[in-house]
């Protein structure tokens, strides 16, 4: 079938039974010992919930149901002229676990172009919003508004069955995806000031129409930038604090909208994928202060006081991974093809050269190594969206695919409400006094 609801109403009766024969077969294991170290270490490594669409390996990055960026780059249809992969045919492998035919994308594509309409009354509560909120506190607030017309949330309230929950929840999601290219490009333009917002045009492919929405349609290389852009920073498995809360929001049977609104809230958090304006910021505040082309010496007496001043660089470590991420790995190989004499990305190379040998030496990151946020800024402000208060909104367009993905079969698998134990100082000592 081209439609996706199909494909997934056809998988969905033997992903149960797969869960059920598993939990019969392992359910009361074991799955390694839990130190204490862990509650008060925000949970790093707890085994603690269970999503299909990616796994994060600490040395090797990401994979997408199995396959790592290059095989996706390599296996996803793309665009005519394109050579970047579809968002859309991840979002299709995120859902199925398989690769979709060119029919199936250009079907999700015309689709997802359909549904792209937002209400008039939260184009009015973004038309409303001064200026100065940040683009990703408007972006929460217009995903949250949707719920309004949530099909889950009114099938809800019909009485609908627990066992036909994930059809609105697939409803929902698709709409979300669909309508955040307006929501993005309204307040790029209200904030930035890029007159008025065009419209979507149903014959192009999603990232083609988000380029268009910001003022970038006619630019190739822009367009071909969000399909890769999109493509990478969809999913990055079920435990960073986006996917997370997507998740755990969902869990409370909150819809889609709600959920993924709660997702972007913590999205928008420095540490998280807030970090993609930070690198820029610092990147510019580096360039002022010892100028374009400064020598290695300079840059590291530059990343030194960064350190010293008791602030992160950012874009570098992570919770999860030990080496280069492969998402940085594939925005410098599209640097080295479309913009290797850039000044910019020849600074993210030469730090890229340096701050790892000084965070071990400094001892404190796990991780020395760039993540995803250490490049994609250098890429947008090449093709002139040099506005870095908006580089999360882009993250979060894409993290919608991953988190939409979990939560349809969250709702198809009957996941239930989220509630893990805490615990109090004075219970952990009691606990162990004796042992
Ligand atoms: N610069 C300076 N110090 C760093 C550091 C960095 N880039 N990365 C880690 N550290 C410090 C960290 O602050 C902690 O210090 P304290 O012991 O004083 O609290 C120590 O090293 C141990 O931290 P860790 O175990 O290596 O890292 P965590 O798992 O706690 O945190 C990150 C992971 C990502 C929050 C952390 O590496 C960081 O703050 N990086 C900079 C911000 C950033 O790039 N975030 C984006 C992450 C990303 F890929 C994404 O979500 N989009």
């Amino acid at each position: 079938s081209v439609s996706l609801k199909e494909r997934l109403a056809e998988l969905i009766p033997a992903e149960i039974e797969n869960v059920k024969a598993t939990r019969a077969e392992h359910g009361k294991k074991a799955f390694g010992p839990v130190v204490v170290d862990q509650l008060y270490g925000g949970m790093r490594g707890l085994p603690a919930l269970i999503w299909d669409g990616s796994v994060l390996d600490a040395e090797e990055g990401i994979r997408f149901r199995g396959k790592t960026i290059p095989e996706c780059q390599a296996l996803l249809p793309k665009a005519p002229g394109g050579s970047e992969p579809l968002p859309e045919a991840l979002f299709w492998l995120l859902v199925t676990g398989e690769v979709p035919t060119q029919e199936q994308v250009t079907e999700l594509s015309k689709d997802w172009a359909a549904r792209s309409a937002i209400p008039e009354f939260v184009e009015e509560i973004l038309d409303r919003c001064p200026p100065t909120l940040h683009p990703m506190s408007q972006f929460s607030l217009a995903v949250t508004a949707l719920n309004h017309d949530s099909a889950f949330a009114k099938a809800y309230q019909a009485g609908v069955s627990k066992k036909e929950y994930w059809g609105p929840t697939f409803e929902d999601s698709m709409d979300l995806i669909a309508k955040l290219p307006n929501i993005a490009g309204r307040i790029y333009r209200n904030v930035f000031g890029q007159g008025k917002l065009p419209a979507i045009d149903p014959s192009k492919d999603y990232s083609h129409n988000l380029a268009t929405l910001l003022g970038f349609g006619e630019n190739h290389g822009f367009v071909e930038l969000l399909r890769l852009y999109l493509t990478i920073h969809s999913d990055h498995e079920g435990g960073n604090v986006s996917a997370h809360t997507g998740k755990l929001v969902g869990s409370a049977l909150s819809d889609p909208f709600l959920a993924y609104g709660a997702a972007l809230n913590g999205l928008a958090g420095p540490l998280h994928g807030l970090a993609n304006q930070e690198v820029l910021i610092w990147l510019r505040k580096m360039q002022a202060k010892i100028g374009e082309d400064a020598s290695d010496e300079a840059v590291k007496e530059y990343i030194w006081s960064t350190l010293k001043a008791g602030q992160v660089v950012p874009g570098y470590g992570h919770a999860v991974l030990r080496k280069t991420d492969p998402r940085y790995t594939a925005q410098r190989e599209f640097a080295l093809k479309h913009l290797p004499e850039d000044k910019l990305f020849k600074l993210v190379g030469q730090i890229y050269n340096l701050v790892p040998d000084i965070l071990l030496e400094a001892g404190k990151a796990k991780n020395p190594w760039p993540n995803v946020d250490a490049h994609s800024g250098v890429l947008l402000t090449y093709y002139g969206l040099d506005q870095m208060q908006f580089y999360t909104v882009l993250f979060g367009v894409s993290r919608a695919f991953g988190v939409a993905a979990q939560l349809i079969w969250d709702r198809a698998l009957g996941a239930p409400l989220e509630r893990p134990k805490s615990y109090s100082t004075a219970a952990i000592q009691k606990i162990f006094k004796d042992k």
